[in-house]
């Protein structure tokens, strides 16, 4: 059977023809005009970056190699027994176009298990950090730091030709997405006092090592949970803050750990992915105000203070979606099947309800549906992990899978070090004066 890596080394010569020739025939092709606006509004629209493992419509949501997430649950290998696919397809996935086999698959969480160690002066730098240094920090930390033993970082330094660069990038981004679990699990334990971190198991699958190391390997649904998690957050196209910065920092010829660990501190914010710690802390300051099972009425009323307090409404909006997030579709779905009772699910169902009419009403956000942290924390929550402070360390693990797939293109079409230009507003005037 074809291994990972084969099957990229088979893909790459085609793959540089087909970049050749896209080029060629549209290489001179404009995307229209690019307005100053876009310039001074975060460069909203603007097109600038080639991303090939996923693509993000604006009214449909993600597609993983043009795979819906539900055509993704259809397709992808499963876990015996499980019915969400298991995280290690949906990399194969996002690497190659293609789904892999059963087998295949079953190779990959072989790998990754027996790669999962993290060397011990990682183990120290985490067992050194206080607890109260934010789980998001810690965890950049330890990614930045595996840059030690990073192959890439060596191989450039012996001088290896730049049409190799991909293979050794390879092997570090099987490292990074391999030892994540570990450095996930050993912070986790470290700071809320979960006692010894166990064992990887060689013969188990990725999410069930990582949630056995966060302590919840024995629930069955948990780690159902983690693997529709892991697959869902992987990766939403090339312009997002995470996915860009890896990008960014990866075109420099930073090795995949630094360029991951950039993306780790650029999800850390609280409009990108630490929204998913931001929504629980809202949901549960609304419950201590307003109380449990409270009317719809009280919620509305929770919803208007937090606008009219000048903050934002944490799991709603999005820079490029215009509807309910597939991400977030597929949560609820989860949480019907297997927490339709859950208390704070309800409460998030009943938020669905009242928000996007408000943020409507309000008038500013152009998009008033949810997006993917609207929902996560509340299932972590009902099977015990309560520490929401740690939910964005599990996006970021799952990121890495989005971002290691275009670092090894990148790397194996050759893309340039990344340099757009910028502009002073004194230029801007003068450039535009009598026009
Ligand atoms: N609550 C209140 N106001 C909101 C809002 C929300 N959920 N979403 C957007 N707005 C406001 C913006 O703050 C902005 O106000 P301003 O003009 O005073 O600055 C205005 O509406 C227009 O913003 P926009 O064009 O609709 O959104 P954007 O592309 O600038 O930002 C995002 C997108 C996600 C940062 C924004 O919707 C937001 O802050 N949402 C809440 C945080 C969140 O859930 N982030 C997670 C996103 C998904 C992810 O990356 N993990």
């Amino acid at each position: 059977q074809v291994s990972l890596k084969d099957r990229v080394a088979e893909l790459i010569p085609a793959e540089i023809e087909n970049v050749k020739a896209t080029r060629a025939e549209h290489g001179k092709k404009t995307f229209g005009p690019v307005l100053v606006d876009q310039l001074y509004g975060g460069m909203r629209g603007m097109p600038a970056l080639i991303w090939d493992g996923s693509v993000l419509d604006a009214e449909e949501g993600i597609r993983f190699r043009g795979k819906t997430i539900p055509e993704c649950q259809e397709l992808l290998p499963k876990a015996p027994g499980g019915s969400e696919p298991l995280p290690e397809a949906l990399f194969w996935l996002l690497l190659t176009g293609e789904a892999p086999t059963q087998e295949q698959v079953t190779a990959l969480s072989r790998d990754w298990a027996a790669r999962a160690a993290i060397p011990e002066f990682v183990e120290e730098l985490l067992d050194r950090c206080p607890p109260t240094l934010h789980p998001m920090s810690q965890f950049s930390l330890a990614v930045t730091a595996l840059n030690h033993d990073s192959a890439f970082a060596k191989a450039y330094a012996e001088g290896i030709p730049k049409k190799e660069y991909w293979k050794p990038v390879f092997e570090d981004c099987m490292d990074l997405i391999a030892k994540l679990p570990n450095i996930a699990g050993r912070i986790y334990r470290n700071v809320y006092g979960q006692g010894k971190l166990p064992t990887i198991d060689l013969e188990r699958d990725y999410s069930w090592n990582l949630s056995t190391l966060l302590g919840f390997g024995d629930n069955a649904n948990f780690v159902e949970l983690m693997r529709l998690y892991l697959t869902i957050h992987s990766d939403h196209e090339g312009g997002n803050v995470s996915a860009h910065t890896g990008k960014l920092v990866g075109s420099a010829l930073s090795d995949p750990f630094l360029a991951f660990g950039a993306s780790l501190n650029g999800l850390a914010g609280p409009l990108h992915g630490l929204a998913n710690q931001e929504v629980l802390l809202w949901l549960r300051k609304m419950q201590s105000k307003i109380g449990e099972n409270a009317s719809d009425e009280a919620v509305r009323e929770y919803v208007w203070s937090t606008l009219q307090g000048g903050q934002v409404v944490p799991g709603y909006g999005h820079a490029v979606l215009r509807k309910t997030d597939p991400r977030y579709t597929a949560q609820r779905e989860f949480a019907l099947k297997h927490l339709p009772n859950d208390p704070l699910f309800k409460l998030v169902g009943q938020v669905y309800q009242i928000v996007p009419d408000i943020l409507l009403a309000a008038g500013k956000a152009k998009n008033p549906w949810p997006n993917v942290d609207a929902h996560s924390g509340v299932l972590l929550t009902h099977y015990g992990l309560t520490q929401m402070q740690f939910y964005t360390v599990l996006f970021g693990v799952s990121r890495a899978f989005g971002v290691a797939a275009q670092l090894i293109w990148d790397r194996a079409l050759g893309a340039p070090l990344e340099r757009p230009k910028s502009y002073s507003t004194a230029a801007i005037q003068k450039m535009f004066k009598d026009k």
